[in-house]
């Protein structure tokens, strides 16, 4: 299911592996091995070779810290890239972690740019494993898609892809703000 909304940014209700965008971004945990959630999903679908780029990352920067983001192919998904990002595991909202979750959009977004990527989908970014309340995570994720939006002409289009009626209910109301 698909919401149409009036400007760059698209709602979406659904698996994000299955998105036909030039890039999804998974949410990675810093070693970028063995991922459960999204990320477990996102490795099934696209097959070894994302995750020989992310051995090949590792090898070379050790990792991903919590905030950043790294890009490899997107092996046989309809996406032609993964952008993968860590965010932060919910502490109870005073250790940085809605700056961090901040970075994790902004770091997607300028890699996206970077590589003059058209359209990016975002799943919600620890509201998962990590335990980032929803409602707050999704204000986040649309406080700064919007943000860099108005700043910047790439990526064109941006897709928030949730999975489950509370998330989709919390992106709308937050998209109609
Ligand atoms: N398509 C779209 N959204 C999904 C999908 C999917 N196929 N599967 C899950 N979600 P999570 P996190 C939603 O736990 O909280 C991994 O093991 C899900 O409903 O995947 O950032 C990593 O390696 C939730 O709203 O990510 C890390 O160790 C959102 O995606 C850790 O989990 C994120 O849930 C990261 O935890």
């Amino acid at each position: 299911m698909s919401t149409p909304l009036p400007n760059r940014i698209q709602l979406v209700q659904g698996d994000i592996t299955k998105q036909h965008v030039a890039a999804i971004v998974n949410a990675a945990n810093s070693s970028l091995l063995d991922g459960g959630g999204v990320d477990g999903a996102i490795h099934r679908a696209g097959g070894p070779a994302i995750l020989e780029e992310c051995r090949a990352i590792r090898a070379r920067q050790g990792g991903c810290r919590t905030g950043e983001a790294v890009i490899t192919t997107g092996g046989r998904l309809p996406a032609a890239h993964v952008i993968h990002t860590v965010g932060p595991v919910w502490n109870g909202g005073h250790k940085g972690e809605p700056e961090l979750l901040a970075n994790c959009y902004r770091n997607s977004l300028r890699l996206a740019a970077e590589n003059h990527l058209e359209s990016v989908a975002f799943p919600g970014i620890s509201t998962g494993i990590y335990g980032y309340p929803k409602a707050e995570a999704a204000a986040v994720a649309v406080r700064e898609v919007r943000q860099w939006l108005a700043a910047h002409a790439w990526p064109q289009q941006v897709v928030f892809v949730v999975f489950d009626e509370e998330n989709r209910r919390l992106y709308e109301q937050e998209l109609a703000n």
